[in-house]
């Protein structure tokens, strides 16, 4: 970066299960009322979109507590649970230490002002919680899942909280979630745009619900007290209810970009845009195969575009591999602060990407999943697998879509692959014994592929 740009604003914008190819920039399809995404089809196109990155997890808490700490999730016990659950409430294990360094405390430290508006889902109040994790002001839900309309989660117990006067409370507020949570940040930047001009940056955590169950438009409250017992909605939902739940979160950051234009702080506020894990029973993930809970790219390749006409140039893509906690590590570069010396990074800097997409670097990215006893490597071209006991080994630049299993033909590439895997997992704790798996639905529910 240069000199001559002051320390940017960031909004990163984090929906909830989106698949690869839901947005019309990945080559999604039109929904009957229209494109389904334009407002982030036109950031993609007037900014950097990438084509080859990914979620720390194929499911929801653990790629958030990459995102917090800028490191693989697997050191913290919390993070172990696919995904925490509503049941965790309570629990003085299961969530992000307070203790521990984030990104937002980390910005914060630095002078940024820090907000979270949207879900949190790593752990409960009193023992967890965004305040005691760096943010100052904290509007949403702590669940995994909530209703759009009630606001309750899958125990039907509320869960929308604000923050107030330094601490978490529960708070009802009527309205559309997908709508609240926008409203909530629109009014966010109004509220920071005197100091931001005035060299005091903020950082927004914008993390959505949408397009998560249940399948709810705006239009769709009386069927919120139809489903309030069972918001999973395994009965419900259609595509075309569910691309309509994208692009009310569309317009949303459709409404906050002119926020940012009216205020003056578009040039210099770096907006970026990605989902927690892959798409769930109604996504495009093509040409990808899985989605949410799996370890085949349909359930870790996520759109990641970012926007920052100061640094940015217009009109570009990149084939960079990155992940989730590559972006924690990228934010903090931006504002020019360092992680702290005791919670060295796993995540690498993006930055040199961004000021020039020709660049690139070598970047092996690593998971690993209870569930099914995944395992992957992605290492250039090539990824090795592991589902139940059963191994692959794929070329991904010719085969995404991971139906050509090329294992048998270069035992040689597999062995070296699966030993790269076991060193680096031997540097991260064991799952944990009790770590508990949630799967939404199986194949009683609905056929699988
Ligand atoms: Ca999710």
């Amino acid at each position: 970066m240069t000199a001559a740009v002051a320390r940017p604003n960031i909004i990163f914008i984090v929906c909830d299960d989106i698949g690869f190819a839901d947005l019309g920039c990945y080559g999604g399809r039109d929904a009957r009322f229209g494109p389904v995404s334009p407002v982030l089809d036109e950031l993609a196109a007037r900014g950097l979109k990438f084509t080859q990155g990914y979620s720390n997890s194929p499911v929801c808490s653990p790629t958030r507590f990459a995102l917090m700490t800028g490191r693989y999730q697997y050191r913290l016990r919390g993070a172990a649970e696919e995904p925490i659950n509503s049941k965790s409430r309570g629990s003085t294990t299961l969530g992000l230490p307070p203790e521990h360094p984030t990104l937002p405390s980390l910005l914060r430290a630095s002078g940024y002002r820090t907000a979270l508006i949207g879900k949190w889902h790593m752990g409960y109040p009193p023992s967890f919680g965004p305040l005691q994790s760096g943010y100052e002001e904290f509007f949403g839900p702590m669940a995994g899942g909530v209703d759009y309309f009630t606001h309750c989660n899958f125990t039907g117990a509320h869960d929308l909280w604000r923050s107030h006067e330094g601490v978490e409370e529960e708070h009802a507020e009527e309205g559309y979630l997908t709508d609240l949570i926008s409203d909530h940040a629109v009014d966010y930047v109004q509220r920071m745009a005197t100091g931001a001009r005035a060299g005091k940056p903020f950082f927004l955590s914008l993390h959505y619900t949408a397009p998560h169950w249940p399948w709810e438009t705006r239009d769709d409250a009386a069927l919120a007290q139809e489903i309030k017992n069972n918001i999973i909605h395994l009965q419900g939902g259609n595509i075309h209810t569910y691309q309509r739940m994208i692009h009310h979160m569309d317009e949303g950051i459709g409404k906050l970009m002119a926020t940012l234009q009216a205020q003056g702080l578009s040039e210099n506020t770096l907006v970026v845009f990605t989902s927690d894990n892959g798409g769930e029973r109604f996504s495009d993930n093509w040409p990808l195969v899985g989605g949410k809970m799996d370890l085949t790219e349909g359930g870790i390749r996520v759109p990641w575009i970012a926007h920052w006409p100061a640094v940015i140039a217009p009109g570009n893509c990149s084939e960079q591999h990155c992940m989730t906690m590559d972006w924690s590590a990228t934010m903090l570069a931006v504002a020019g602060v360092a992680a702290d010396p005791a919670y060295p990074l796993d995540g690498i800097s993006l930055l040199s990407v961004l000021q020039d997409p020709r660049q690139s670097f070598k970047r092996p990215l690593h998971w690993r999943m209870k569930h099914r006893s995944q395992r992957a490597l992605r290492d250039g071209d090539w990824k090795y697998l592991r589902v139940d006991d059963n191994e692959y080994l794929f070329n991904l630049p010719s085969d995404e879509r991971e139906r050509a299993n090329l294992g048998p033909l270069e035992p040689e590439r597999l062995a070296a692959m699966r030993q790269a895997w076991e060193e680096w997992n031997a540097t991260m704790p064991a799952i944990p014994p009790d770590a508990t798996v949630s799967l939404g639905y199986s194949e009683k529910d609905m056929p699988q592929r």
